[in-house]
């Protein structure tokens, strides 16, 4: 049976799921989406995806013809109507069909779509024995032009860093910001662990609001960890004692290199296998 996608209220084949080529989120990149995950078929973290995407729909002047709750529910139908347990689950909003000239006004309506899928996992070898990663010299876009904080469908900035990280030999790439300061990966934020201390890039750094950073945050709190949003730089990444990643997709990464140089003893740390340990149980418990 093929995979059914939403779109505006109905479900389609995953063939016969389309869009419009003068679409402005085709055209011009005009909409917003997130990347949620389910476990043993409930969302997770369902609440603070949609805030997120309501969040950055207003930021850039996007009204979602649905509410949060019929959202959730169609998420939800969506999920069941694949049946599918753990997945992946990417909700689009785009500014709708539209005329040639960059004017959001001449788009008829957003599109709302809803694709379920199973997820491709990272190989368990790379949670075993961590990441090598590299710093690129794709600047991560300046707060003042698009802010990172809205999950726009607009990602070169993101892709430009990813090709870098790729050409060199890494799945992952960090990114600084205009301030010289870490920022975060492609597709993860990043934390690193010294002296028995988290610390992580605080927004103002131009990042994403990861949801998954946020459960690490509030896990390694729990666990009586000392958790600090401060701004690093690359010298703080080079000698920490462990570092590592969280993103919907990744969930929690070891990184053991750093542009070539080993971070702590080169293998994931106990704070990180740790924390590894605990966001399995809140997830997969
Ligand atoms: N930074 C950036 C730039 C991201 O795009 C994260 C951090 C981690 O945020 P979450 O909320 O996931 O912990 C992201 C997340 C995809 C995909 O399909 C991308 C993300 C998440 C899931 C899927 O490209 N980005």
């Amino acid at each position: 049976m093929a995979l059914k996608v939403f779109i505006n209220g109905t479900l389609f084949d995953k063939d016969e799921a389309r869009v419009s080529v003068y679409d402005h989120g085709l055209l011009y990149g005009d909409g917003v989406f997130e990347g949620i995950r389910s476990y043993g078929g409930e969302v997770f973290r369902l609440d603070e995806h949609l805030d997120r995407l309501w969040d950055s729909a207003k930021a850039i002047w996007l009204t979602i013809p649905m509410t949060k709750a019929d959202l959730a529910q169609a998420i939800r139908d969506t999920l069941r109507a694949n049946g599918i347990q753990d997945g992946y689950i990417r909700v689009v909003v785009t500014r709708g069909a539209g005329t040639l000239g960059l004017d959001p006004n001449r788009c008829s309506h957003p599109q709302v779509i809803i694709i379920t899928d199973h997820i491709a996992l990272y190989p368990d070898e790379l949670y075993e024995k961590g990441l090598e990663i590299i710093t690129v010299s794709t600047v991560r876009n300046h707060p003042a032009a698009l802010s990172p904080r809205v999950k726009s469908l607009n990602y070169l900035n993101n892709i430009l860093a990813k090709i870098e990280g790729l050409q060199a030999g890494c799945i992952e790439a960090l990114m600084l910001n205009h301030k010289g300061e870490v920022a975060e990966c492609t597709g993860d934020n990043i934390f690193l662990i010294r002296g028995g201390r988290l610390s992580t890039p605080p927004n103002e750094a131009g990042i994403l609001e990861g949801i998954t950073r946020q459960v690490v945050i509030d896990l390694a709190r729990e666990a009586g960890i000392d958790v600090r949003e401060v701004p690093l730089t690359k010298h703080d990444v080079y000698i920490a004692d462990e570092c590592f990643l969280t993103g919907t997709a990744a969930e929690v990464v070891p990184v053991v290199k750093v542009d070539s140089r080993a971070i702590g003893p080169g293998a994931p740390g106990p704070i990180t296998r740790d924390l590894m340990k605990r966001f399995k149980a809140v997830t997969r418990g």
